[in-house]
């Protein structure tokens, strides 16, 4: 059987268990055509899959991954030829990949993760934190007749840095040892697609508009990497917050009374929209 793996990668709350979770209710439930088809459960920890599904069915937020809690997941997918594919995919805690960026240190279990496969690289579509200019700030707070103190440095942190700063930092860190294996495929998949759609831009469109130096860093070919720009909405709307005492919201409701919970999902690739999250997989494993 052919051997593919796919790694997830994405900072912390970037949408990666959210995805899992709607990946395995799609490929076990069979209710929608998929490119990959779900074959049998090869290995790993099913109990953390159904867990996840169960929580994504019922819209329900996940839980943060936990540090050193990795799991792991083997499974055979059919692709189209009908031929088996083996997928390892982990279920990485974001702050594993923060650690990477801030301390350029890395677990070695992640290390052997890492060192496998295309690429999954998640970033939550709505939360990117742009590149701030201490003269606009300051023009700001000036405008709004906010206190402007003098003098008062910040000292500089790495997790003050952009996204798309970050996201750049952990691509570089793929193409330079011990976890380059050469160029490889790698998809970016903008999570919470629902919640910027309205803005009418394409995936691709958009990474340029929010994220200009990873699209320029891309579109330069600078670390040879053969990429796909997708939008992505793996819950289809807002989910109930597991903070204590929110209120349910409006949004999970009406996704929970939908007759199909796989139409949830909503994968945008250019101008074409499909409940298919095993695209991007098939392509990543061609
Ligand atoms: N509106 C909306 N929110 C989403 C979607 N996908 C993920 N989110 C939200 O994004 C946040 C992070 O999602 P997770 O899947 O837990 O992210 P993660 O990357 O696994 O996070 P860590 O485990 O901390 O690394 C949660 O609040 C999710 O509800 C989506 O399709 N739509
Ligand atoms: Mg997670």
């Amino acid at each position: 059987m052919t051997e593919r793996s796919v790694v997830i990668i994405g900072l912390p709350e970037s949408g990666k268990t959210t995805f899992l979770g709607a990946l395995w209710h799609l490929v076990t439930e069979r209710d929608i055509e998929t490119v990959l088809r779900f074959h049998n459960l090869r290995s790993g920890d099913v109990a953390h899959l159904n867990a996840i599904a169960a929580r994504w069915r019922d819209a329900r937020i996940q839980e943060r991954t936990a540090v050193g809690g990795n799991k792991l997941v083997s499974m055979n997918l059919l692709n189209a030829a009908k031929t088996p594919v083996r997928v390892t995919f982990p279920d990485v805690a974001g702050e594993a990949y923060r650690r990477m960026w801030e301390e350029r240190a890395c677990d070695p279990d992640v290390a052997e993760i890492l060192q496998a496969g295309g690429i999954l690289f998640f970033i939550h579509a709505d939360t990117i934190r742009p590149p701030q200019w201490v003269v606009d700030e300051t023009e700001l707070s000036k405008k709004l007749g906010l206190p402007v103190p003098e003098g008062q440095e910040v000292p500089w942190h790495p997790r003050l840095a952009p996204t798309q700063v970050q996201a750049i930092g952990l691509l570089q860190l793929l193409r330079e040892p011990p976890l380059d294996i050469g160029p490889r495929r790698l998809a970016i998949m903008l999570s919470a697609w629902d919640k910027v759609a309205d803005e009418g831009l394409e995936p691709y469109a958009y990474l340029k508009a929010k994220l200009p130096m990873l699209g320029q860093y891309l579109e330069r070919a600078a670390d040879s990497w053969d990429w796909r720009v997708y939008g992505l909405s793996a819950q289809g709307g807002e989910y109930d917050s597991t903070k204590e005492g929110a209120p349910p919201s409006e949004e999970a409701e009406a996704l929970r009374n939908l007759d199909q919970a796989s139409k949830r999902i909503r994968l945008i690739a250019g101008a074409t929209e499909t409940h298919d999250v095993t695209e991007p997989l098939a392509w990543l494993m061609e």
